[in-house]
Order: C-alpha cells, then sequence, then structure tokens
C-alpha cells in the first residue's frame, strides 16, 4: 500500500487503511470510501507542511486520503495574534487555500483555550480587559475566515482532569479573570462573526464516559445548559488521544462510551465529532503484530461509531504519520 512507504516505520494511516482493505480496489483511498458514504475523514496538516518541510508524497497522500483537514499548531492563539491586535493569518490562509483546492471540509483550531496563549495576553489582568482581549481575538479571526473555515473548535479543553469535574480553574488566564462566562460568550462572537459556521466545545477524555464525575458527564450537562440557554453552539469534539493501546484501562470500553455520549448530544440536535484521533504505544517498546493488530482495532471501533451513529460529523486523525506526530 503506497501510504506505508513514506516512513520506514509504523504508520498510523496504514491501520487506517486497512479499514476498507477487504473491498480494496486499485483507485479506493479512505477519501473515496468517506466520499462514497457522504462523510469526512480528515488528518491534520502537520505543522513541518507549512514551511514547506515535507516530501512532496506527504502532501499527496493528505489530499488524496482525506477530505477534511485542521492545522496542527498554526491557527492557535499564539500563532494569529502574537502582539496584541497585530494578527498574522499567513499559515491560516495557506490551509483553506489547500482545503478550497482540493474540495476539502476545513476545520478551525482553536479559539478559546488556555494553552498557545502569547505572553501579551497573560500580562493582562481585568475581566473587562481579557473580555475585549478574547472578543476582539474571536471577530477578527472568525471574521477573516468567514465562509471558508466550515467549522470552528470555540473552546479547547477548559474542563478539569480533577476527579470531580468543574471548569479548569487553574492556569486559565480565561477563567481566572473573567469566570466561565468567558465560553458562552465566545460563542456568541463567534456565531455573529460567521452564522454559517459550525461551532464546536472540543476536549479529551470525552470518549471515557459520562458517568458520576466524569469529564463526560460535566460537558454533556454543560450543552445541555447552553442548548437551553440559546447558546449558539452546534457539536462537541471529542479529541480522542488514546496515548498507550497496551494500557487496557485507558480506551477499553471507550467506543462504546463514545457512541452513549453521541446519542445523548443527538436529543439535544448537537453533533460529535472526533476531532484528534489517534492510538499510540507507550515510546520505546517493541510493537508487536498483536499490538498493530489491536491498535487497527480500536481505530476500527471508532469509525464504527463514526459511521453508525447519525450526528456524527467528522473522523480526524491528529498526524498522517508516526514519523511527524506530537506522541
Ligand atoms: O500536536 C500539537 C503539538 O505540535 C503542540 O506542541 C502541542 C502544544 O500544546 O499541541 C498539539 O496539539 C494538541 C491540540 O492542539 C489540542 N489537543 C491536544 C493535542 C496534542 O497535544
Amino acid at each position: 500500500m503506497k501510504i506505508t512507504q513514506l516512513t520506514s516505520g509504523v504508520v498510523l494511516t496504514a491501520a487506517l487503511v486497512a479499514i476498507g482493505a477487504s473491498v480494496a480496489g486499485a483507485q479506493e483511498t479512505l477519501r473515496s470510501l468517506a466520499e462514497e458514504r457522504g462523510r469526512y475523514i480528515g488528518a491534520i496538516l502537520n505543522s513541518q507542511w507549512f514551511g514547506g518541510g515535507l516530501p512532496g508524497q506527504y502532501e499527496q497522500i493528505h489530499k488524496s486520503e482525506f477530505n477534511v483537514v485542521v492545522a496542527e499548531n498554526e491557527m492557535k492563539f499564539d500563532a494569529t495574534e502574537p502582539s496584541q491586535n497585530n494578527f498574522n493569518f499567513n499559515n491560516g490562509d495557506k490551509m483553506v487555500n489547500y482545503a478550497k483546492q482540493n474540495g476539502m471540509r476545513a476545520r478551525g483550531h482553536a479559539l478559546a483555550w488556555h494553552s498557545q496563549v502569547p505572553g501579551w495576553v497573560n500580562n493582562i489582568r481585568g475581566k473587562d480587559q481579557l473580555l475585549a482581549v478574547l472578543k476582539n481575538h474571536i471577530e477578527k479571526t472568525v471574521g477573516h475566515f468567514k465562509g471558508k473555515i466550515d467549522e470552528w473548535d470555540v473552546v479547547n479543553e477548559a474542563v478539569n482532569d480533577d476527579a470531580n469535574h468543574g471548569w479548569r480553574s487553574f492556569g486559565s488566564v480565561w477563567f481566572q479573570n473573567i469566570g466561565a462566562e468567558f465560553l458562552d460568550s465566545a460563542f456568541v462572537w463567534a456565531h455573529k462573526a460567521d452564522p454559517d459556521a459550525e461551532l464546536c466545545y472540543n476536549d479529551y477524555a470525552i470518549e471515557q464516559g459520562i458517568g458520576p464525575g466524569s469529564k463526560a458527564g460535566f460537558v454533556l450537562d454543560q450543552v445541555k445548559r447552553w442548548v437551553a440557554n440559546g447558546i449558539p453552539i452546534t457539536c462537541v469534539g471529542s479529541q480522542t488521544h488514546v496515548e498507550d493501546v497496551t494500557t487496557a484501562k485507558e480506551f477499553i470500553g471507550a467506543p462504546d462510551s463514545l457512541r452513549h455520549f453521541a446519542k445523548e448530544l443527538a436529543k439535544l440536535g448537537i453533533k460529535l465529532n472526533i476531532t484528534e484521533l489517534d492510538v499510540g504505544f507507550k515510546s520505546g517498546i517493541n510493537v508487536s503484530k498483536e499490538d498493530l493488530a489491536r491498535q487497527g482495532q480500536v481505530y476500527r471501533q471508532f469509525m464504527d461509531v463514526f459511521l453508525e451513529e447519525p450526528n456524527m460529523g467528522v473522523y480526524l486523525i491528529w498526524g498522517v504519520s508516526d514519523k511527524w506526530s506530537w506522541l
């Protein structure tokens, strides 16, 4: 399979291509299989691509296998507004042009996030001041890409990792200065700047289920509140980073939990996206054939949920190849 020629190492995408192997034909790609079903399958454009640092084969594979795209780092706050009110959309423009030329859906990642925030933001104090900074950032960024970005991660990773989940109150310049109001406001501003864009809340560990004290349960409660209050949210993103597939605890039951979560969101008229899927191994271990089969199975199980639940939007993996993966 040509995709495995990209690196001599293990290729994440190979596991996904195997999903379609039983019906493999000469021109069949993940993209063609998705399009036959009216679905979106994607991968990030890895950061190295933006500087032109990847072989031509990378782009060739990316555009033949995928029909939805997101930038790994290039549309985050520190990249788009490196100093106050000075915006740099060069890389974002490069991505949306690539999406347009290749008939792809484009995701924007991410507007309000506690991480990858430039130093100048962290130096600002005061609720009104920070609200104004966030409002300006969202208006200018979403406004610039109006009609070109189909779907935004409006708020990313705003929930605590503690056993009793609540909003991330520590380490978030937004929450610490503004309070939970920043979330509702972010959706309202984004919707005003591009009323046609889909707007998501995106987080990790969502696939671990909505049991008592869970992150997904907390997110579900917030989505219910947002919907009841007319906050313009249309989707939730489950990042779905399974960092070590050999650690059973992390993923056993996760596809079923995600399916359950999708059904709960469907009752609210909200979509569920798999936005950053990767299924990895602890670094340094010798990966056996059995490990790879297990990895493929996990990709497959999430794919089944994606194909079978009618309110699933995109299935997006966080890297085309292990060679350029944050893991
Ligand atoms: O893949 C991204 C990596 O290159 C960056 O160093 C890192 C910095 O926070 O962000 C990675 O992407 C993250 C994404 O934006 C949000 N969810 C978790 C992803 C993996 O860490």
